[in-house]
């Protein structure tokens, strides 16, 4: 068991010890580091240049082939009541873990460099960012650290200085699948991470500090820390409203947070603030204030291209690495969806043959520096944030969900949070396609049980005088055919005005045992947008037998989590399942 009285040194000492790495490296985040690591990277091939000329100071990564995405079936919570993590959560005991971690990591770093990485989760100089230290033996995972976070020797100083801070100890060890394991303490704000050179399992700002130890402190010391982008919409008057969405992994977080507004939609902006996590904190105004603890993005690139997200395809075009994207012959990424180009290398580095599948890995990513992003909000650096007029939560849905809906109350908002299902990606290692439940899209990142987790949520409203109004949006609905119904992408744009016409009570809306969903025909903008009246009418509509159906299982799919789930959410079920069965 670590001692959490050491110093930040005696830690580092101690881990040195049992690692036995060859040299010590404390990162300070300068250009002068950059430059080193980067001609180490060049020459070792952890990284390879890409075009200079086409995509200046770009570089591609290719990680190993089987680490290419998170691992929820190795990522523990480690906490000394089982319950506590709950069925959300693989758990081990923190003796079991600890010893564990020591085994593998015992001479894990022979030959090579310790790299400590000071870095800050949130603006600098906000009251709610948190900092943390990773230790790890990859050049590569600096460099996106660099990128993800803000990182260097002033953090340090603080550090130094006796700021509280999250440990991580991370290596990447022989890279087996079967000794790879991602490892969270919640109780000692500390993680453990083996095996895995590859994002969420290797930024250890990211999911596992941002989410997992994040959530658990949040509950404790009341605010939220959420898998959702943070968008901010300006009207043609100039007001700025900001919405935080939670939408599973690879399910469009990216392209909503930067959407360019439709050519209809003149005088329209939109402002990311960010576009996977947000921490949000009650305001002194009573309001919920959400800042991202990030600095970059890590993308997922496959789709992206100049139709489907202009901004980000812009921002990728310099200072970027790629990771298990394909090449051309000119040297250039390529990737499925990109507009132009032809793969010749695939994301393996081996010569692409069509028909041998993707050439750029599905879950392949970009890294970048978030003010890259044409659309970027200065507000990203203010350190309150920015104030939540509505929360939306999403996922890949086929059939049922409709286009939007809202709820009718807060705890209504909740179940509408904890029944998100969507389609598998493969953000995640495991089959994809196939619909799962994905509460608040926290089901691989919330450090403790759901029940509780939920309970927190409702709980909310007892300190929020000023609640956001809550959502359900569905871009992902298909036609018999498996045609999408809806165009998605700036479009989405028409149903976020619907939502803040709703939020300002400006428009009325069609009653349902589900939620508010807009009325067919009016006070929904389709000014230039040409869609079949039968795609409208779908997805504007309710099919009564299948949610009953969906609310039957969601009841059953509760009873995993009892006796923990608040009773505020199994009255709102019951409410809904009456009123679907006496409108038949
Ligand atoms: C991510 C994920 O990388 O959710 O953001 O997998
Ligand atoms: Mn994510």
């Amino acid at each position: 068991m670590p001692d959490r009285t050491l110093t930040l040194s005696q830690w580092i000492d101690s881990v040195a010890q049992l690692a036995q790495p060859e040299r010590i490296q404390w990162c300070d985040g300068s250009e002068a580091e950059w430059g080193t690591l980067r001609q180490e990277m060049l020459a070792q091939g952890e990284i390879l240049p890409l075009n200079p000329h086409t995509y200046p100071n770009c570089h591609l990564h290719r990680s190993d082939p089987t680490d290419v995405a998170r691992v929820e079936q190795v990522t523990y919570i480690c906490t000394s009541q089982k319950d506590d993590a709950g069925p959300n959560n693989n758990w081990m005991s923190p003796d079991d873990a600890h010893r564990l971690y020591e085994r593998l990591f015992s001479g894990c770093m022979r030959k090579r460099t310790l790299y400590v990485i000071p870095y800050c989760m949130g603006p600098v100089d906000s009251p709610w960012s948190q900092l943390g230290v990773e230790i790890i033996d990859s050049r590569y995972v600096v460099a996106n650290m660099r990128l993800m976070t803000r990182m260097g020797d002033f953090i340090l100083k603080r550090i130094q200085s006796g700021e509280p801070f999250v440990r991580g100890q991370h290596a990447l060890g022989d890279l087996n699948p079967d000794r790879r394991y991602i490892l969270h303490y919640p109780a000692e704000n500390l993680i453990q991470s083996i095996g895995s050179g590859y994002g969420g399992n290797a930024l250890l700002g990211k999911k596992c500090h941002a989410l997992r130890i994040a959530s658990w402190n949040a509950r404790e010391e009341g605010w939220l820390a959420e898998h959702m982008l943070i968008v901010g919409v300006e009207n043609p008057e100039g007001e700025v409203f900001y919405l935080a969405a939670a939408f599973p992994s690879s399910c469009g977080k990216t392209n909503l947070a930067m959407l360019v507004p439709p050519q209809s939609f003149r005088g329209w902006k939109v402002w990311t603030v960010g576009d996977d996590i947000a921490w949000m904190h009650v305001g002194p105004d009573g309001r919920l204030w959400a800042i991202n603890p990030e600095a970059g993005y890590f993308g997922v690139v496959p789709g992206t291209n100049e139709i489907t997200n202009p901004n980000a395809y812009q921002m990728i075009q310099r200072d970027t690495i790629f990771t298990n994207v394909a090449v051309t012959s000119d040297n250039d990424p390529w990737w499925e969806g990109l507009l132009s180009g032809r793969p010749a290398i695939d994301w393996r580095g081996r010569p692409y043959e069509s028909g041998n599948g993707p050439a750029a890995h599905p879950n392949s990513r970009f890294t970048v520096r978030a003010d890259q992003n044409p659309a970027w909000s200065r507000h990203s650096e203010d350190p309150m944030g920015v104030p939540i007029t509505a929360v939306l939560f999403g996922g890949r849905r086929a059939r049922l969900a409709p286009l939007v809906y809202e709820a009718k109350n807060w705890a209504h908002g909740v179940l509408v949070g904890c029944a998100l299902a969507s389609e598998t990606t493969a953000a995640a290692s495991g089959k994809t396609g196939v619909v799962r439940r994905d509460p608040m899209a926290m089901l691989p990142f919330c450090g403790y049980h759901f029940g509780d987790y939920w309970r927190h949520w409702i709980d909310l409203q007892e300190r929020v005088s000023s609640l956001p109004r809550i959502f359900h949006v569905n871009w992902f609905r298909q036609d018999q055919n498996g045609k999408y119904l809806w165009p998605g992408y700036g479009e989405n744009l028409r149903v976020i005005q619907w939502i803040l016409e709703r939020c300002k009570d400006r428009i009325p809306a069609h009653e349902t045992p589900i939620g508010y969903l807009p009325i067919h025909g009016t006070h929904f903008n389709l000014e230039g947008l040409n869609l079949a009246p039968d795609a409208l009418r779908e997805l504007f509509s309710i099919d009564r037998r299948g949610w009953i159906d969906e609310f039957d299982e969601l009841e059953n799919y509760l009873l995993d989590y009892e006796p923990r789930v608040p009773i505020e959410l199994k009255e709102a079920l019951a409410r809904i399942q009456r009123e679907l069965a006496s409108t038949g």
